[in-house]
């Protein structure tokens, strides 16, 4: 097997496509913060397309990597070793599939490791852009969207010299731009979030505005910041797939990553300082990234939360493995359409139940195999963000919120940490503290509910909701996740 770097491109194996252009030629245009596997499999991969193009060389991606753990050091040491360069493989859902060579990232800083150097790197003139996947959970939202300037990661970062977080880097790095007369960049966050532009504008404005007023209003008034709606389901990567993806590719490579075949990204046409001919491979571009972000949340993202929490209790592993049960499909598929679609207004041209099909259609992928736990960690942002307009729909509609409040059942379970048969697993929840977790694992079954990831949710005003969320999880301990579901699902 052959070793990734630049010297080998030219001998890999003949069925996997290397960059087009040449990488030397190219500069970095933008800088991308928190470089995990979506983004190499998403944005990274359209940019590598547009490199390709006529004039388009200014626009590969600088990579900061923001985590202070031996994963990013792992990382970096890695990105360093192959040049940055990592193999990408899709499948289809029939199982074939194609390995290419992404190029688009040519540097790669370690932030953790020298914020000096990051933000030097953001101030940059030839950077124009800062995309961003920091997670639902990075923006320090509160649960009336607003930003938490008061979470102690945000007040020890503003007491900092040199910052720390996604926030203050770029806002220090802002700040300097104005001062020597750069100029602003556009902030494109390709987080999960509804409106993810206004949201990262309220963060980062209210960050900036807390270290000094006035860098609060120039980028208020100078840097703009689209939203954007991203998409391809992309799991995580271990051990046994690295060796299983080496194998299928003839690479040897040390940070390879998998994905679906599909891939989708709509974004708002508003960049402050230009941007790639992104529309040239494929990108969509609108006035509104509204009613698609509607669409993809509210549907593909709550819809795999609505598998993956019964689907853990229940012992299963994987995406595929959960819905080739037909208990959670019909599950699953009565949440599309008779619980989320009702609320939701489509882009013109789009059929809901189409929709619904299709996302079912890719969760069945069976190359993909993406992981039930990796979907519910982080359900503490996730699920404010996935189901509060479906919730509120269907509680001040008077619709039947049974399947809800299963979901909301199963999430509370879930945190406890066993499947419905004793095995343990892990929780990730970086948004949920010990006082949190103490009301979901509270003996009261009800307590859990006063948990601030519900807080959006007018619980108060429907008491029934409550008094069948604890008669669910009083159902699914004394016989189990599936009994229950097959009970009420009638
Ligand atoms: C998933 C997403 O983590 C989750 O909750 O729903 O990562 C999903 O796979 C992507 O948003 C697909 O675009």
């Amino acid at each position: 097997m052959i070793p990734l770097s630049n010297a080998t491109l030219h001998q890999l194996p003949v069925q996997v496509t290397t960059p087009r252009y040449n990488r030397q030629e190219t500069t970095a245009g933008i800088a991308h913060l928190g470089v995990g596997n979506f983004h190499r499999a998403h944005q990274a991969m359209y940019i590598n397309k547009v490199l390709e193009r006529e004039g388009q060389q200014g626009w590969a991606i600088v990579g900061v990597g923001l985590r202070n753990s031996a994963r990013e050091d792992k990382r970096a040491a890695i990105m360093a070793e192959q040049d940055n360069l990592y193999t990408l493989t899709t499948f289809t859902p029939d199982s074939s599939h194609e390995t290419s060579v992404i190029g688009s990232i040519i540097e790669y800083v370690h932030a953790a490791k020298d914020r000096a150097a990051a933000i030097k790197r953001l101030t940059d003139p030839d950077i124009k852009i800062v995309t961003l996947t920091i997670t639902e959970g990075g923006y320090y939202l509160d649960a009336k969207g607003n930003f938490t300037l008061d979470h102690p990661d945000i007040k020890a970062d503003l007491a900092r010299d040199v910052p720390e977080t996604a926030f203050g880097l770029v806002c220090e790095a802002l700040r300097q731009r104005r001062e020597s007369g750069t100029g602003p960049f556009t902030v494109l966050s390709c987080d999960n979030l509804r409106h993810n532009g206004k949201v990262a504008r309220t963060a980062f404005c209210t960050y900036a505005t807390a270290r000094d007023p006035i860098l609060g209003t120039w980028i208020k008034e100078n840097v703009s910041f689209p939203s954007s709606m991203v998409d391809r389901i992309t799991p995580s990567v271990g051990e046994a797939d690295i060796t299983r993806l080496d194998a299928l590719t003839g690479v040897a490579d040390q940070m390879p990553i998998f994905a679906e075949d599909f891939t989708q990204w709509v974004i708002e046409d508003h960049f402050c300082a230009g941007r790639p001919e992104l529309e040239t491979v494929g990108v969509q571009f609108t006035d509104d990234v509204g009613p698609y972000e509607q669409v993809k949340l509210r549907m593909l993202n709550a819809s795999h939360s609505m598998l993956a929490l019964p689907g853990v209790l229940m012992g299963y592993d994987t995406v595929p493995h959960a819905i080739a049960d037909t208990l959670l499909l019909g599950h699953l598929e009565r949440f599309l359409t008779e619980d989320a679609s009702p609320f939701i207004t489509p882009p013109k041209g789009l059929s809901l139940a189409q929709y619904a099909q299709e996302v079912l259609h890719r969760f069945r992928n069976p190359a993909v195999g993406d992981q039930l736990l990796r979907i519910a960690s982080d359900s503490g942002s996730k699920l404010p963000v996935f189901l509060t307009d479906t919730v509120n729909g269907v509680l001040g509609s008077g619709r039947d919120h049974w399947r809800l409040a299963f979901g909301t059942a199963c999430f509370l379970e879930y945190l406890r940490g066993t499947t419905d048969k004793g095995t343990p697993y892990t929780i990730t929840e970086p948004a949920i503290n010990a006082e949190q977790l103490a009301l979901a694992r509270a003996e009261d079954l009800a307590a859990g509910l006063q948990m601030t990831v519900f807080a959006g949710w007018n619980l108060k005003d429907h008491p029934n909701f409550a008094t069948d969320v604890v008669k669910l999880r009083q159902s699914i301990r004394a016989q189990g996740t599936h009994k229950t579901l097959a009970q009420h699902a009638g």
